[in-house]
């Protein structure tokens, strides 16, 4: 009976546009983000998965907050324990272990980078590199073109609170601000950069207080609370694409696993803070809402694990079996086709790297106004 006066009162998720196969899709798709990490540590125990970085903790926050972005038109800017975000844009996980494996069709980059190392230009993920907060005035830079263009699509960009004391980090921030960029920040704050403690990293409580200095809103949300993430993303992803600028929103949240498999957080970590976090997990949190409302009950919950555990199995097989890549195409995509040509003898340099340099630079010089005075917009941006 508590469960049909619960089911009757709570107009939450109808009331953010949410639809029950929403709600289940989004809670598939949190199942799916732990079970490939449980998949790729059991890889790394075994021997068949060198490094892997865990999303464990992170699934709430990260499914709530990419759930409102346009698949095909908006831009996903995510960071190496993303993989939440990453199957919301549309990698599956065959995707995710073909990384894992370092394999010729991995669609991140044909197991040239490290796994975690998101990026598929088909489903606009852009790929970063291992240095903190470099995508950052990536993220910025395409909100820049996107608003200059006049086009209609909005950036998300997730990152660290470890990221938030990088240099990168302050500047892309900046610059958003300045031009009132279509990009939503997103700081998955799991308390710990590797071993540094949040306490080691700002002297303020909350990362979202300095988007003040910025000139635009940063908001706190409890990142096991799927459906408060999914709001205030949506909010702010609506805002942007309105031309209402950026957000800076920060999800509390928490990791469950070491920093990466090369980790040991018990140097740092107690195992009861741990636990206690574990109470929280949003997976429980989100499966106790669905009951309340009557989605699902136990057992219905058992059978999608066991049916996305076998799915995500059955991806790591024939990931496990795919090609490797080839010696021979270990410098291709590096920089440009490196074919010997020797026909111009005189410069003593690759003419086809010349002119592949000539024309990909070629009348794309740099605009110089800001994208307020892009043709169609007037008056002040502010
Ligand atoms: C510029 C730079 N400094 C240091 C490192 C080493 N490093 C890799 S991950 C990491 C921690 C980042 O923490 P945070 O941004 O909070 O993300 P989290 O791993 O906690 O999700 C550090 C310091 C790096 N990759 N790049
Ligand atoms: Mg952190």
């Amino acid at each position: 009976m508590a469960t049909e006066v619960d089911r009757q009162s709570d107009t939450r998720a109808r009331d953010l546009g949410l639809t029950e196969q929403d709600l289940l899709d989004m809670y598939r798709t949190m199942v799916m983000a732990r079970l490939c990490d449980e998949a790729q540590f059991r890889l790394n125990r075994q021997g068949k998965a060198p490094f892997v970085v865990p999303v464990s903790g992170h699934e709430g926050c990260q499914i709530g907050t990419a759930w409102p972005f346009q698949k095909g038109k908006d831009v996903f800017v995510p960071y190496y324990r993303d993989m939440g975000i990453c199957l919301v844009a549309g990698m599956t996980p065959l995707d995710v272990f073909l990384a894992v494996f370092g394999k010729r069709d991995d669609p991140s980059s044909g197991g040239r980078q490290m796994p975690a190392h998101w990026s598929s230009r088909q489903l606009g993920i852009v790929t970063g590199s291992s240095p903190i907060a470099t995508q950052i005035p990536h993220a910025a830079g395409i909100a820049y073109a996107i608003k200059y263009r006049a086009e209609d699509a909005v950036v998300g960009a997730w990152f660290g609170d470890g990221a938030t004391s990088e240099g990168d980090w302050h500047e892309g921030l900046n610059f958003a601000g300045i031009h009132r960029l279509p990009v939503v920040w997103y700081c998955e704050n799991n308390r710990y950069a590797i071993s540094v403690p949040l306490s080691k990293q700002m002297a303020v409580k909350d990362v979202a207080m300095r988007a003040e200095g910025y000139g635009f809103e940063g908001v706190v949300v409890e990142g096991n609370d799927v459906l408060g993430c999914y709001e205030a993303s949506k909010k702010a992803v609506d805002k942007a694409r309105e031309g209402g600028g950026p957000t800076l929103i920060e999800l509390k949240t928490y990791r469950f696993h070491p920093h990466t498999s090369d980790d040991d957080d018990r140097t740092y970590r107690s195992r009861e803070e741990v636990e206690e976090a574990k109470r929280n997990d949003s997976l429980i949190v989100f499966a106790n809402y669905l009951k309340q409302q009557g989605l699902l009950d136990d057992d219905a919950i058992e059978s999608m694990r066991v049916e996305i555990k076998a799915e995500v199995d059955a991806e790591v097989e024939a990931a496990w079996k795919a090609e490797d890549p080839t010696p021979e195409s270990a410098l291709e995509h590096v920089f440009a086709d490196m074919t010997p040509s020797r026909d111009d003898g005189s410069s003593g340099g690759d003419s086809n790297v010349k002119a592949d340099a000539i024309g990909t630079t070629g009348g794309e010089a740099t605009p110089a106004d800001s994208p307020d005075e892009a043709p169609g917009e007037e008056g002040s941006h502010r």
